[in-house]
């Protein structure tokens, strides 16, 4: 970014105070900002003593040698004792663990004592494997208990996992397991997405052709589909309905080190090689344990709570697995698409199991405003009490939609910023406290330090725009990028110092409140006025017209950039009437001012988007600039930048 800072344009009036019976009866009050703002250690280390440690830890924070963060160093614990066995051994062994939804309509009930039962068979199995502390476990598997079973027994072993989405590409796969020297895979034949058993194990089987992959010794496969005719490899290939229903239920979890290997999750980044994130263990767990129960006020004898999530992005394993399940709560797990067989899936699935808690991200909402308000209303959702959003800004329109047609207009929205790397939330309301405002993720939550810096490192007064930045280590904070300490240091420590460089836009508004603007990378510069892509996007999602925008600048001879939006327009609305463009550019100057109003707005029917439902701006940017596409190997779905191409002005 130049030095001019972000502009802060956005004007956004509207508040909702927390529900009077929520507020009284919430799990965390105001009073924890305070007490951790007095003494933030003393209050994650209160926090730590949520978790059921073999030896409790005396030290909080060794930040001896920064930024090379340790928590609760000399404590030792068990993940995967901590998220299942403990609540068999408290007599919660009958209590749902997981409602398994199959996109076909099949179902799994499975309980506390049973998923210990799951989760010992496949640590034995592993352990059979030859797996032992430190090895990486590659889990490629669809959204399936399975996947949660085998997260968990790699937990409970000390084996390091590193989850890599299913559907990402052969070289995808190969690149993660290389860069994790994996000794074993863990897939399935294949699962079902809209609609269709789509295979998985060819891709597994290509990936293991490639170099870098040969210390791979063995790939479990569960058998899901049954449709496929498996191709398999004698010696290196197992079934997992052979070898782990064929182990003991028994297994003794062993504690490992707070600061043992969790987990490697890679995010992919713009340019260059996948980043593989590490976490650990004491810390992360205390934070995603903690932040759960605060910000979704979890109360885990009546609520059922659904993350929507793919237990391959951070979400999954943080807010899937390892936070609802150390906190004993019960939850959905669904397998796939929110519109098969039908546009009301969720809500269908809301209703069947009384969904309390709901956790989603903002391009799901988007899409359901697109369907149309009449879906959801055709299902009883009053069993919601609060709702939750992540993965981008949510733009206004969306959170109040989110809250009106999902909430009743009654539920607290709790939109929560945070990344991979952070490996828990840091930034959201929190319901039972927080007077929200659509749009913004607004406060720190306690025990968290972050504020909005221009570019000499200078904190921005409030009402004003620069990056996001996190100004003291947290427990859930990467430890580093697997093997490449420089490469963390200069990602997220250099650009200023003492500092986590989030990578993201923010500004601060009167208020103080943090109002998040999109990665850096996407921020545009016209005529020397940055202009976040966010605000532009939220504009045109305030239009009634529009349900999801896109913003990109594209270089331009007059401006530096010119704005260029696309848009995808609410259902019924006619793409091809003449004054549209007009009236959407029309509106942006009236909401943002003249600067914002975009050159080139273009009706598209989808947009380009990661598995995690992000939109890959830059992707638009090489169309905007007539480019050859970069890296598509991230997309959901490689053929929507064929069918935006096919759609520009000028092409056939
Ligand atoms: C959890 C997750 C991280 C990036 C992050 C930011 C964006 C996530 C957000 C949000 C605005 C929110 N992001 N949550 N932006 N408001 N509530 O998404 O992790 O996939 O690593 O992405 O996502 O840009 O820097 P990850």
């Amino acid at each position: 970014m130049s030095n001019e800072s972000l502009a802060n344009l956005l004007k956004e009036e509207r508040r909702f105070a927390p529900p009077a019976d929520l507020a009284a009866a919430a799990n965390v009050t105001a009073e924890a900002y305070e007490q951790a703002k007095a003494d933030r250690l003393g209050f994650w280390a209160a926090q730590a003593r949520r978790l059921s440690w073999e030896t409790e830890p005396t030290e909080t924070l060794d930040w001896s040698n920064p930024p090379f963060a340790k928590w609760f160093a000399d404590g030792r614990l068990n993940v995967a004792y901590n998220c299942v066995d403990r609540h068999v051994e408290n007599g919660l062994g009958d209590r749902v663990a997981l409602h398994f939804e199959g996109e076909p309509g099949d179902t799994r009930r499975i309980t506390y004592a049973e998923l210990q039962r799951e989760v010992s068979k496949a640590a034995n199995a592993l352990t059979e494997l030859g797996v032992q502390a430190g090895d990486r476990v590659a889990i490629y598997l669809p959204m399936i208990p399975e996947a949660v079973v085998s997260m968990l027994a790699c937990a409970r072993i000390g084996a390091p996992h590193s989850l890599v989405f299913g559907g990402f590409s052969a070289d995808a796969l190969a690149t993660r397991i290389n860069d994790a020297d994996a000794r074993v895979v863990i897939t399935a034949d294949g699962g079902y997405r809209r609609g269709k058993a789509s295979a998985l194990k060819p891709a597994v089987d290509e990936a293991l052709t490639r170099p870098g992959t040969e210390n791979v010794r063995s790939v479990l496969v569960v058998r899901r589909t049954g449709q496929e005719d498996v191709a398999w490899t004698e010696g290196r290939d197992v079934w997992w309905h052979e070898l782990v229903e064929s182990q003991s239920e028994q297994h003794t979890p062993q504690a490992f080190d707070a600061e043992h290997p969790l987990f490697i999750l890679y995010t992919s980044g713009t340019t260059g090689k996948p980043k593989g994130i590490l976490h650990t263990t004491g810390g992360y767990l205390t934070q995603v344990s903690y932040t759960h129960q605060a910000v979704f006020d979890l109360k885990p004898e009546t609520d059922v709570f659904w993350c929507t999530a793919d237990v391959g992005w951070v979400t999954g394993h943080s807010y899937i697995v390892y936070g609802p399940l150390s906190n004993g709560a019960t939850e959905v797990l669904y397998e796939g698409t929110p519109d098969t067989p039908h546009q009301g899936r969720w809500w269908e699935i809301v209703q069947k199991y009384g969904v309390t808690v709901l956790y989603t991200a903002p391009t799901a909402i988007r899409a359901a405003m697109k369907w149309g308000d009449d879906i959801p209303a055709k299902f009883d959702l009053s069993s919601l009490r609060i709702l939750g959003s992540v993965g981008e800004p949510i733009n206004p329109e969306a959170w109040v939609w989110y809250r009106k047609h999902i909430g009743a207009d009654r539920t607290p929205v709790v939109d929560t910023w945070w990344q991979t790397e952070t490996g828990g939330m840091m930034i959201s309301p929190l319901p039972g406290v927080t007077e929200t405002k659509p749009g913004s993720a607004q406060v720190p939550l306690p025990g968290i330090a972050a504020t909005v810096v221009d570019d000499d490192a200078n904190e921005v007064p409030d009402g004003a725009g620069g990056y996001l930045v996190l100004t003291e280590p947290w427990p859930s904070m990467l430890r580093t990028i697997w093997g490449d300490d420089q490469r963390y240091i200069d990602t997220y420590w250099s650009r200023f110092e003492n500092r986590y460089f989030a990578g993201d836009g923010a500004k601060k508004d009167d208020d103080g409140d943090i109002w998040l603007l999109g990665r850096v990378d996407d921020v545009m510069l016209v005529s020397g006025h940055n202009i976040s892509t966010t605000e532009v996007e939220s504009a045109l999602v305030s239009h009634p017209k529009v349900a999801e925008a896109a913003v990109v600048g594209a270089a331009d001879p007059q401006t530096t950039q010119a704005i260029c939006a696309f848009v995808i327009l609410r259902g019924g609305v006619d793409a091809d009437d003449e004054g549209l463009v007009e009236e959407l550019r029309a509106h942006v100057a009236k909401q943002l001012g003249p600067i914002a109003k975009p050159k080139r707005i273009l009706p598209v029917a989808e947009l380009p988007k990661t598995r995690s439902g992000k939109i890959m701006r830059r992707l638009l940017r090489d169309v905007a600039e007539n480019r050859t596409l970069g890296d598509v190997t991230t997309l959901t779905d490689s053929s929507v930048m064929a069918l935006i191409q096919s759609q520009l002005p000028g092409t056939t």
